[in-house]
Formats: structure tokens, sequence, C-alpha cells
């Protein structure tokens, strides 16, 4: 690894950026144990330290050395800068840093930057009704939590993306290096554009220890460490020590070289046309885990090692031996060099921090709602098919999209990521707009590789989700289009995503960011390559679980409805959308206009496939487009084997109109639900997943004992979509079974037309093990008297 040596601060320099460290350290180690007497003012007694001792030191020292030099660098260079912080577990050094700069006490006034401030700074951290202790949504200047470790340089890089004079700082801690997404999202450098993006800077954290043992980098060796990062695409150079003078220097001087390298590889991109991909430089730092904190507690070794993780004096109130070495160690920072008289930093220590918004604390790109710029979107409606027109929905809406790109094209601030699969998804109008971004290398049998492209595709669920992740939280905008069952992948991040939504919404200083749209499509119902691997429609359930007013979940029946709710989601903000839509040629029900009102309402009657006159005998439910088709044509034989019977058709788009609306502010009112689900008669759902769910979602409604739902019931394979569905009794011979068993005085009067479906199931089993395809009546039913 690169070493700089060489004095890069003058002595007074040296002094400032020290004490500064100093005074977040202290800070730190103040909020993890008192909750009085914040400057040592009166000797230190058990009632000053907090009755439950929370939070993480070993972190902190390293990340309070970080921000001080970068903001150092901020300040000498102008540069704009954000700190992503992957041992988010580092909360005090975060909010000690933040209200250091000021910004704190700015967007919180009771935490304000003197003595009484400052008691309250400690006394909220991880205190009920105080602050978290993490780098929660409430740390100004922070985009990333770091909770969950793993996504924190994928973060990074979506936040740089389009940002071209930004310089995001990560650090990466050596045991969240471990995880697989982290892993993976090194790679991110192979899609990092030069010249429209800015730049990303990895500091590997290398502080040697987890909660209880090594890292594994830290054990390496030096070579084979360099060799990885090496092999990564990175130039790493190495800042290594335990004397902080020594360590000041050679972190300063390491600084200096590598924004020198950044702005050298910026300026060949945009300047010289330099096109080979840069070799970008990241910092290695390995100091002692829990620096400057007791070396050793009740005879064991603590600075140094992963007993320094958390609180390293864990019974400072109830010992008084732990109670005096906290003394000493805050002590030793020298608390009265560093505040003046009403417990504010002194000149010295913040004279020379970076001002207003160039503070990484109150960087607008870390708050995205106060950059973010509304899309340009094209008319949704010019794009729509005919009704009764055969089309692929999603290649409907990739000639949307690509229009999206070609409007937005100017404030560069649209993006589509997926693992592989823009092309496969059928969204690849796009590639008439822009390319795949790819640094790497190309050859001539490539198509849609370029450097300055706009869809970012990389097989690692993880590095997408965390790229739009980062975008979007810098105010930007995206869609993730992925196979329906892979996106369970990130389930994790959505739940991260999903609390930080839910966090923020609270926070009036942040201001709302575009939303996640997931594109959900090479759905369950339409696997007819892959199989059972790829069947699973439970990302839903899974999205479900969360916070009602953060996540939409939407089930266009159609091409058409498909453009409604990508046009309504790329205005939202603030939401998780999933959007699940086929690929397969089908048929358009709604005209666009239809689609748009039929949207607006999110379910409702289709009265033209409906012959009830208000007085149904059964109500036939649809959520998702292989449902459509199975509940459309199950009317269908209705009507023609039993034309007395009052079939009424619903179909749902938006799955949230089913609860209540104590329970989601979509639900639709109970006295609506009744009148069309109505309170007596047989409601018969066909459902895309599995059908548990709309048990759950409607079982306060008045009728919900005769709602009877059919889904995934996890049987797939490789076989036939027709087959799928007769697999899980959601085909329409079987739905027309379910009415007969179901609705009252059918049973003897349709044994017939019972007998008969029965047939047909057997018929179709053997007719798609003898023929390979479905029954010519199944693959040409259409819709009677036009619309398919
Ligand atoms: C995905 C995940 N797994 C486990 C944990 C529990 N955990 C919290 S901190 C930590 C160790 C982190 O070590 P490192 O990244 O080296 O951070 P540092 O040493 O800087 O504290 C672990 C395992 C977590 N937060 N996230
Ligand atoms: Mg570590």
């Amino acid at each position: 690894m690169l070493v700089v040596e060489g004095a890069a601060l003058s002595e007074g320099e040296l002094e400032c950026v020290d004490a500064y460290w100093r005074a977040a350290n202290y800070l730190s180690v103040g909020q993890i144990y008192l909750m009085d007497n914040p400057l040592l003012r009166e000797p230190l007694r058990p009632e000053h330290i907090k009755a439950r001792l929370l939070g993480h030191w070993g972190t902190d020292p390293g990340l309070n050395l970080l921000y001080a030099h970068l903001s150092r660098v901020v300040a000498a260079r102008g540069q704009d800068m954000i700190f992503v912080t992957g041992p988010g577990h580092g909360g005090p050094a975060l909010v000690a840093n933040a209200w250091l700069e000021g910004t704190y006490s700015e967007i919180y006034p009771r935490v304000s930057r003197d003595e009484p401030g400052m008691a309250r700074l400690f006394k909220q951290f991880s205190f009920p009704g105080g602050v978290p202790s993490h780098v929660a949504p409430q740390t100004p200047g922070s985009i990333h939590e770091g909770g969950e470790l793993g996504y924190s340089l994928s973060h990074a890089y979506g936040a740089a993306l389009d940002n071209p004079g930004l310089v995001v700082a990560c650090v990466v801690g050596d045991g969240e290096a471990e995880t697989g997404p982290l892993a993976t999202s090194w790679h991110s450098n192979k899609f990092l554009d030069p010249v429209g993006d800015g730049a990303v800077l990895p500091i590997l954290h290398l502080n040697e220890y987890k909660i209880g043992n090594p890292t594994v980098l830290a054990r390496i060796g030096d070579d084979e460490l360099d060799a990885l990062l090496t092999g990564y695409g990175y130039r790493p150079y190495l800042v290594a020590g335990d004397e902080p003078a020594t360590v000041h220097q050679l972190l300063a001087a390491t600084l200096d070289r590598v924004f020198d390298e950044i702005a050298g590889i910026q300026r060949a991109a945009r300047v010289d046309g330099v096109t080979d991909r840069a070799a970008w430089p990241m910092i290695v730092l390995r100091t002692p885990k829990g620096w400057t904190g007791p070396r050793e507690v009740d005879g064991k070794p603590v600075e140094g090692t992963w007993r320094a993780h958390q609180v390293p004096l864990d019974n400072a109130r109830g010992n008084p031996a732990h109670l005096s070495m906290l003394r000493d160690w805050l002590s030793s920072y020298r608390p009265e060099e560093l505040f003046d008289e009403h417990g504010a930093p002194i000149p010295s220590i913040v004279d020379w921090l970076p001002r207003d918004q160039a503070r990484m604390s109150d960087n607008p790109h870390a708050n995205g709602g106060r950059v973010v710029r509304d899309l340009e979107l094209p008319d949704f409606r010019e794009y729509g098919a005919k009704a009764g027109e055969r089309v692929e929905p999603t290649k409907l809406l990739g000639t949307f999209l690509r229009d999206v790109v070609v409007a937005n094209q100017p404030h560069r601030n649209f993006r589509l990521v997926g693992p592989d699969e823009t092309a496969s998804n059928r969204l690849d109008a796009v590639y008439q707009a822009t390319d795949k971004a790819w640094q790497a290398d190309t050859t001539p049998v490539d198509e849609h590789l370029a450097r300055h492209g706009r869809v970012m595709e990389m097989l690692s669920e993880h590095t997408c989700q965390g790229w739009l992740e980062g975008y979007l939280l810098t105010g930007r905008h995206g869609l993730f289009a992925c196979y329906e069952a892979f996106i369970h992948i990130v389930d994790s991040m959505v739940n991260q995503h999903a609390k930080w939504l839910k966090v923020t919404r609270h926070l009036v200083w942040r201001k709302a960011i575009p939303s996640l749209n997931y594109l959900l499509t090479s759905h369950v119902w339409q696997q007819d390559h892959n199989g059972f691997s790829h069947q699973d429609p439970g990302f839903i359930d899974h999205v479900m679980n969360k916070k009602a007013e953060v996540v939409r979940v939407y089930l266009p029946p159609d091409a058409n409805t498909l453009l409604s709710v990508a046009d309504h989601c790329l205005r939202s903000r603030n939401y998780i959308n999933v959007v699940v839509a086929g690929k397969q040629p089908a048929t358009t029900w709604l005209d666009v206009r239809e689609a748009a009102r039929h949207c607006d309402r999110g379910l409702g009657i289709w009265d033209w496939a409906s012959n009830d006159d208000g007085e149904p005998d059964v109500v036939l439910v649809a959520a998702g487009d292989v449902p459509t088709i199975e509940v459309l044509a199950t009317a269908d034989l209705l009507r023609q084997h039993l034309p007395d019977l009052k079939v009424r058709v619903v179909n749902v788009v938006d799955l949230m109109r089913l609860q209540p609306t104590s329970e989601h502010p979509h639900g639709l009112p109970d006295a609506e639900f009744d009148a069309i689900f109505t309170t007596d008669k047989q409601v018969l759902f066909a459902y895309h997943g599995y059908p548990w769910l709309i048990h759950r979602l409607t079982y306060r409604r008045t009728n919900h004992h005769n709602i009877h739902v059919r889904g995934y019931k996890e049987e797939g394979t490789t076989t036939t979509p027709f087959d799928m569905l007769v697999l899980n009794d959601m085909d329409r011979f079987h739905l027309v079974i379910d009415v007969i068993d179901r609705v009252p005085g059918l049973a003897r009067r349709a044994a017939v037309l019972r007998q008969r479906m029965v047939d047909k199931r057997a018929e179709h089993h053997d007719y798609v093990r003898c023929h390979g395809e479905d029954l010519p009546e199944v693959r040409n039913w259409s819709w009677p008297g036009g619309r398919g």
C-alpha cells in the first residue's frame, strides 16, 4: 500500500485539528456516560452517570479523526463533501461533530452550543425520549444510519452519481467489509463516470476488531490486503499508527495527495478526454479500536481490542474504580482547554471549520428533499394501447421511460437500476435514449455499454438497491426493475429504508425525497423458462409489514394501468412503491383514460364485465394481471352456462384500498367497501400472490367471512402458464367450481357444469403433458364482444 510521508500540517494547524479531535472524543464519551456535570466542573459522582450505559465507543475516535481531517479538506479546498458512516453505531461521533459545527444547535435549538446544551446533548443520547445510538435520520448530515452493516459503499456511490462536484467520503468498517453487500459494492468503481459523476473516497476503518472478534481484513497481512483492494481496482493508501501527532500528519498528507489524485482523474476525464478506467484512490486507516480510551479495565486490555467496542467501563455508576477511570479518561482530553466558561468550543477549534452549507453536517445533498427537482414527465396517456390490443405491458412502459430519460437528460436526475434484466424485462426501449453505465473493458459483441449511460446494471441486487437508495436520499429519482422472486434478496435493505422513511416523515427539517420504486416483472405466473426457483410473489407480504404511511403496492391489470401507476409513482415522495406487472403479451382491458380513472379509484367494479344490475349473486375479484384474465374468463364461462347468475366483476389495482381507513390512508371507507363487495354475498378473490394476505387486509370488513381467496400456494415448476394456475387452483375452471360450491342453490342446479369443469381440468392435464402447450380454448380465449 502507498504511504505518504511528510508534515502537511503547520504546528498551529496540528494543534487545531488535535484540539478538535479531542473535543469530539470528549463529547462522544460524554454522550455515552453522562447525564449531568458535562464539563466536570464538579467532582464526578455516581448520580452524574446514566443508569443504563448504551452506545458504542470503539469506532468513535477513528470517525472523529476522519471527520476532523475531512473538514480541513472541505475548508481548505472548498470541496463539496458528505460523510457516510459505515459503522453507524458510531452515532456519538457524528452527533458530536454536528454539534461542534453548530448545525446540531441550529436544528435542535434546545441543544445549544453551551454548557446547558451540552448537558442536554449528553443526556438525550440513547435515552428514553432522546436520540438513537446510531447515525440515524435524526443526525444532521446523515444519509446512512449504518445500523445494519453492509450498505455504506453502495449508498456512497449512489450519492455521487450525477453530482460531479461532490466527493462522498465513506468510512467502511473492517467488520462491515465482511458482509456480502459491502464485499460486492467495491465493484461500483466500474460504473462511476469521472465526467458526469462525483467521486467516492472509501476509507477502510481497519481498527482490527468487531464486537468480539478480530476482522478478517486485519489478519491477512498488508500485502494480501493491498492485493485485494488493488484487485478491486483501487489505489490504496495506508495511514497507520497510534501516536496522535504522527497520525495527524500522515492522514493530512495522505488526504492532500488523495484529493489531488481525485481532481487529477476528473481533470483527465473531463478536460483531456481520457477514457481509461481510473484507479480511484482509497485509504486504509489502521488505528486502535477505542483509541484514547481506557487501556486496561479490570485487568484486561481494552484499548486496541474488541473489548473497546461498546462501553469500556460498564459499571461507572456502581464501581468507584470505574468511576475514577472514567473521570481520568474524560479529563485526559483537557476539556478546560477545549470549551470556554459558557461551555462553547473555543474559537481555535471552530474558527477553521467549513461554514454554512459547506459543513458536512449541513450539506444539502444529505437532506435530499432540499435539492430535489420534480421529474419532467411526458403525458403517459400518449403511450397507451387501444382497448383490446395485445401488448407487452413492460414494453409499453419502456417507451414511456425512454422519454422520461430524454425529458430529464438536462437535469441528470433519473436512473434505472437492475441486476441484469432491463432488456429481459422488456424495458429495452430506454436504450434508444441512453446506455448502460460501464467503465470497464468492452468488446465488439457488447451492446449499449457506455461511459455516460443512465441505466445501471450489476448482478448484485444489493448494490443496485444501495445505489438507488443513495441516489434517492440525495434527492434524485429512479426505478428498480427486478425479477419478482429475487427482489427478496434485498428484503433487509428495504426494511432499513422503510425505517428511515418512517422516521424522516416526522422530522420537519428533513424534506421529502422521491419514492423508492420497484417494478417487479417476470413474475410468478410468467416464469415459463425458469420454474419453481423463480416463482415467489412474497415480496408483497414482506413490504406489507411496514408502516402504512410508507408502503404502496400496485397490481395493474394491463399495460395502460401500468402506465398510469408508473406515472403516479414517479411523482410521489417518501414511499416505497411496489408495482407488479407482466412482460408477456396480454390484452389491454381498459383504454388509457379508463385506466387512469381505474387507478385513481384504486379498485372498482368493471361493469362491462358484470351482469349484476346492482344485485349480484356472486362477486368475482381480481388483483393482478394474470388473475384478471382468469376472473374475466370465469365470468365468461358463468354467463354462457349459468346466464341467470348475477356476476359482479371487481378489479383491484391498489392493494391498500382493501384495508380499513383506520389501517391505511388508502383504505376504502367501510360503506364503499360494503357497497362493492356486498355484506352477504359470496366473494371469490383471485390474487396474484400468497392468498393469506388478502384475508389479513380484509378481516375487519363486514363480509370477510364470505371472502374466499385463490392465489399462489407454492405449487410450481417449469410448465405452461395455464398449468401454473391449475396447479394452484386459480384457473377459470376451478373458479367456476368455487362459485358453484359457494353460492347457495347452485350445487344441484349446476351439478353438470361442475362435473364438466372437473373434466376440463383433467383434459387440460392430459393435453399439456402431451402437446407441451395449453389447450387452444385457453390460449385463444378472448372476452366476447371486444376488449380482447
Ligand atoms: C448486518 C449486521 N450484522 C451484525 C450486526 C451487529 N454488529 C454491530 S457492530 C458489529 C461489528 C462491526 O465491526 P466493524 O465494522 O469493524 O466496526 P467498528 O470496529 O468500527 O466498530 C456487529 C457485528 C450489524 N449491525 N449488522
Ligand atoms: Mg472494526
